[in-house]
């Protein structure tokens, strides 16, 4: 038996040698130009047709929130279905039919006393994992990174607060425009780039009207909202494309600014940095649209 263990142990330590190998042969192969979109595109999170209930977690915050979710639905539950049970044997069990006399008892004061303690233990324990949770969501401290998002009518805009002049827009690919492999009204001409695993930090702000910043499988949501700034936080845990949307209704075009996240490893996303920074030049802080344009318009301005 110990032999086959130490048998089991050498193949797995040879095939992890050669994925090794097979990884830093791969990484070799992508270095020049460095496309964020392969990595990213071996996992699209993305909203599909008939969904229900959140999309899958992909932060320790979104984790925390389908927690605290399912959470409270069942004790509400519970709570819905003891009540109704009680009103349905109520209604059953003292109907006129069987109750010629109704009964004149208004008080009980050991049921008063239970009705008004067991909510607060409920409420008690909701809102202590809750507490918790809000405090978590605030920490944004030590970040490995941080990023300015700054919302316009209707783009994103994403400067990178530890790369110096990275700052380039983000639009919706409009939807004559959609090649292969990208998701209309989801897919965007520049996606904002992040590293797995190590810790986000978002300044989130707005430059004319209040847009919401909201990535729903890495539990982000924030108002962004002209003249102040909103921190967030992620943390995304495995290489991928995730989609958010601006959700606070920003004008004509408020459904034209989705946001699209590739996630990749570290060292992808380093070297992405420098790729970005020599050719996002032109496209940094472009002009905002100061009037409403019809979107096909709107398309030809932005591309
Ligand atoms: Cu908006």
């Amino acid at each position: 038996m110990r032999r086959r263990d130490g048998t089991a142990k050498t193949l797995a330590m040879l095939a992890m040698a050669a994925v090794m190998v097979l990884h830093g042969h791969f990484a070799l192969a992508q270095s020049a130009p460095v496309s964020p979109t392969a990595i990213a595109n071996s996992y699209v999170e993305a909203p599909h047709n008939w969904q229900l209930w959140f999309p899958a977690a992909a932060s320790p915050m979104q984790a925390k929130i389908d927690w605290l979710m399912q959470y409270v639905l069942w004790i509400m539950t519970g709570v819905v279905g003891f009540v109704g049970i009680l009103m349905g044997y109520a209604m059953f069990r003292f109907r006129a039919g069987r109750n010629p006399k109704p009964s004149q008892t208004t008080h009980n004061t050991l049921i008063e006393v239970i009705w008004i303690v067991v909510p607060c233990i409920i409420l008690a324990i909701i809102i202590i994992p809750s507490i918790n949770l809000i405090y978590y969501e605030a920490n944004d401290s030590d970040p490995y990174m941080t990023v300015t998002v700054t919302g316009h009518q209707w783009y994103w805009e994403y400067k990178y607060d530890s790369v110096p002049g990275l700052d380039y827009t983000s639009y919706m690919i409009p939807d004559n425009e959609i090649k292969p492999g990208e998701i209309r009204r989801l897919s965007v001409d520049h996606p904002l780039v992040l590293p797995v695993g190590e810790k986000i930090r978002f300044v989130i702000t707005s430059a004319d009207v209040l847009h919401g910043f909201y990535l729903p499988s890495l539990g982000v949501q924030k108002y962004a909202i002209p003249g102040t700034d909103q921190t967030s936080w992620t943390l995304i845990e495995k290489p991928g494309t995730y989609f958010g949307q601006c959700n606070q209704i920003c004008g004509l075009n408020h459904d034209a600014m989705p946001i699209e996240i590739k996630a990749v490893p570290l060292q992808d996303y380093l070297a992405w940095t420098k790729t970005a920074l020599a050719n996002y030049t032109d496209n940094a802080v472009s002009q905002p649209l100061s009037s409403p344009m019809p979107r096909n318009q709107l398309a030809d301005a932005t591309r």
